[in-house]
């Protein structure tokens, strides 16, 4: 689980990135169903499944907003993003597996966005912390 030193780590990196989240998401949404496209499945009620589109942007700011809530509540995620797992699981019953493909894109997208920023303390750090939003968002599903 987190230290001290991650969360303050995790918290110092948000304090730079947090700024650019619209196109964190927006990269990350679009790498994820570019790479994994059996994600598509969730979004196929959407008109424009293309990378950078309207739609993909609009969720991956959604998506960041419950990173950026996720930030707030590093003390305690599992009760943080209570209510978000319980809609993953019984409203969008989306497979929890998807939490970790998206995670991986995430931190691939900072590692270019912000190469300087994205030491390997902070990426250690980022990666129990977004481990942590996904146990947590799985945590309705049992
Ligand atoms: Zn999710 C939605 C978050 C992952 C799928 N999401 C959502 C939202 C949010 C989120 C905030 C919104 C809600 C409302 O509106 O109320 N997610 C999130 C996070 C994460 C996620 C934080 C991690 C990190 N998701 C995910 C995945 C998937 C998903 C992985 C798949 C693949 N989501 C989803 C869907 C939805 C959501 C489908 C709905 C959309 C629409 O709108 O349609």
């Amino acid at each position: 689980s987190l230290s001290d030193k991650d969360k303050a780590a995790v918290i110092a990196l948000w304090n730079k990135i947090g700024k650019s989240a619209d196109v964190i998401g927006n990269d990350a949404l679009s790498r994820m169903i570019v790479v994994y496209p059996e994600t598509k499945t969730y979004f196929s009620h959407w008109p424009d499944l293309a990378p950078g589109s309207p739609h993909i942007k609009a969720h991956g700011k959604k998506v960041m907003g419950g990173i950026a809530l996720a930030v707030t509540k590093i003390d305690d995620l599992k009760a943080g993003l209570s209510e978000l797992s319980e809609q993953h699981a019984y409203k969008l019953r989306v497979d929890p597996s998807n939490f970790k493909i998206l995670n991986h894109c995430i931190l691939v997208v900072i590692s270019i966005m912000f190469p300087k920023e994205f030491t390997p303390d902070a990426h250690v750090s980022l990666d129990k912390f977004l481990s942590g939003v996904a146990l947590a968002l799985a945590e309705r599903y049992r």
